[in-house]
């Protein structure tokens, strides 16, 4: 298996839960390295290009809405399969059908309030990560 990195975001929700700290114990535990990690409040127009694939989804106006609503921890997971298995630490979009012992049918509460975020595919994992950390290949080894 291929060496991944993903980019995984704990939502406002879970940063004001005050889990932070159980949510990378998830991703420790299912070795996934942390390689970079910042706090960030981000703005509108950081969210809406963040999430600008979904631009034209009826959901997108909140989704911005709920992304700036405080702060969030924005982290780089490094590891064997990394963007496959942060998806699956993640669970489902909606925790009503996330799967048990998921991040999000421990955590989250809506659709909206999700607890996590987690790139995709290994396309959106790299122009994630250089979004957040665009000088990491030079600076974290
Ligand atoms: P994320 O991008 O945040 O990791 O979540 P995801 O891949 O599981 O879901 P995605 O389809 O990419 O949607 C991004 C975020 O938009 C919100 N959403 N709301 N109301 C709705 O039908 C709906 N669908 C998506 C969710 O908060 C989702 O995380
Ligand atoms: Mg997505």
């Amino acid at each position: 298996m291929a060496i991944e990195r993903t980019l995984s975001i704990i939502k406002p929700d879970a940063v004001a839960k005050n889990v932070v700290g159980k949510i990378y114990q998830r991703f420790e535990d299912a070795g996934l390295k942390i390689i970079a990690a910042k706090q960030v409040w981000l703005s509108e127009r950081e969210a809406g290009e963040f999430y600008a694939v979904h631009k034209e989804r009826p959901f997108f106006k909140d989704l911005v809405a709920f992304m700036v609503s405080g702060p969030v921890f924005v982290q780089v997971l490094e590891g064997d399969d990394a963007i496959a298995k942060n998806r699956e630490l993640m669970g489902a979009t909606d925790p009503k059908k996330a799967a048990p012992g998921t991040i999000r049918a421990d955590f989250a509460e809506s659709i909206d309030a999700n607890a996590v975020h987690g790139s995709d595919a290994p396309e959106t994992a790299a122009v994630e990560v250089a979004f957040f950390f665009p000088g990491l290949n030079v600076y974290s080894r």
